[in-house]
């Protein structure tokens, strides 16, 4: 064990609140969605029913309708905004009332497979949720075919710059007064603008208004596009889901359906002007015109074509370390604010699960040896500038030491 991987290990632990993990301390003290299920991936390689533990406090937060949510706020804490008064999702432990890409199932049959005996029945408990959760992405955010996002947060890519033609659409003004509080934690230049903020906050302010009833925020809510990120991610976690299933002598036939559902309306954001999957925004049928890390990850769902590799090699060519969350040579790249440019380690990693299963072994060396540099330089950060490998936004961070001890280090 290197003293990278006891570093590592020493991240999660301390970032271990008893059941769930925070992202970082300070900046994220509370359990976030796709966070934690790396958290458990992690965890799993030193500590499997810790890491078992993890989705089971992440799962036992569902809603009565499948959902699972993007921010679980177990214990109230004014370092963070918006908080659960905010949200107003009126649950205990309250919620936020938006998901978040759902890599679970993805990483759990992972986790499982490090774990097979021992991890049996936690698996057999975790599929049933994990398929009422899968449903709902099908039911009520497929219902355009590819995975709809109704709040950039949704997507885990914030404020990358496939969200701008949808954001142009939100009413900022009805934001109101309020403070945020990542900014006191880290570098403001590294962070969301003000104006996306308060798009934020009045996108949340709707779900309020209506009481959270998902059909009418993707009927009427205020932003409502087409994610490529989470199209991928969702299609490969339903396969993964079904291979669960199958492991359980469960009946996938449904699982299978949604998976080929979802693959066939991939054409849908195929993008020919841009020769890549983008972001479509579907109040009005057009595209971001944006190449992102979202079009990548296309590899994870074995969608991938010649006409994107190209693209791939063009924008990871383009910089240094990494696969930049956006396209270097756009007007809009900017290489530490946050998901407009930097490399993120956890991204890279859901990248190479893709690379190893096509047998791309050379596009998955060259990631993880880029990624380890990062890290070797300039620690556990949250994300990395992909040109000089700048550590930005949080440090001591959950998901990079997890993807340390399954994948890169
Ligand atoms: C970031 O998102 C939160 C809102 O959900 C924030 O900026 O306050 C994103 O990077 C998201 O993908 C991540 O899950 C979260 C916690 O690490 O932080």
């Amino acid at each position: 064990m290197t003293s990278l991987d006891e570093q590592a290990r020493a991240i999660l632990r301390k970032n271990d609140r008893g059941g769930y993990t925070v992202p970082t301390d300070g900046l994220y003290p509370y359990q976030w969605n796709w966070d934690s299920a790396f958290a458990a991936w992690g965890f799993a390689t030193f500590d499997p029913p810790r890491a078992w533990a993890e989705l089971e406090t992440l799962m036992a937060s569902q809603w009565d309708d499948g959902m699972v949510p993007h921010i679980i706020f177990h214990k109230v804490d004014p370092g963070y905004f918006p908080g659960p008064d905010v949200w107003a999702t009126h649950r205990s432990p309250p919620t936020s009332g938006i998901s978040q890409p759902p890599v679970a199932a993805t990483l759990a049959r992972l986790i499982w497979e490090m774990d097979t005996e021992g991890g049996h029945s936690h698996m057999a408990a975790l599929f049933p949720k994990l398929l009422r959760w899968h449903r709902w992405w099908h039911e009520t955010r497929c219902t355009y075919g590819p995975a709809a996002i109704t709040h950039p947060w949704e997507s885990g890519r914030d404020n990358c710059p496939d969200w701008d033609i949808g954001m142009e659409g939100v009413d900022g003004s009805r934001a109101g007064d309020y403070t945020r509080r990542d900014t006191g934690h880290v570098d403001p230049s590294m962070r969301p603008r003000k104006a996306e903020y308060d798009r934020y906050i009045a996108i949340v302010q709707f779900g309020v208004e209506v009481g959270w009833d998902q059909a009418r925020i993707v009927a009427e809510g205020p932003f409502l596009m087409a994610d490529p990120g989470i199209t991928f991610i969702l299609l490969r976690a339903h396969e993964d889901l079904a291979a669960i299933g199958r492991a359980l002598n469960e009946d996938v036939t449904e699982i299978e359906a949604w998976a080929a559902q979802l693959r066939s309306a991939l054409p849908t954001i195929w993008n020919p002007a841009l020769g890549a999957y983008d972001a479509k925004n579907l109040r009005t049928g057009e595209f971001a015109n944006v190449l992102g890390s979202g079009a990548f990850l296309a590899y994870l769902a074995d969608a991938s074509n010649p006409e994107l590799e190209a693209h791939l090699m063009r924008v990871w060519d383009a910089v240094t370390y990494g696969i930049p969350s956006a396209d270097p040579e756009a007007e809009v790249f900017d290489p530490r604010r946050y998901w407009r440019g930097p490399t993120w380690p956890v991204v890279n990693a859901l990248m190479a699960i893709g690379f190893r299963d096509a047998g791309r072994h050379d596009l998955d060396a060259r990631l993880r040896r880029e990624t380890v540099e990062l890290i070797q330089k300039n620690g556990f950060a949250e994300y990395f500038d992909p040109n000089d490998a700048t550590p930005c936004g949080g440090a001591n961070f959950t998901w990079t030491a997890a993807i340390w001890l399954t994948w890169a280090g």
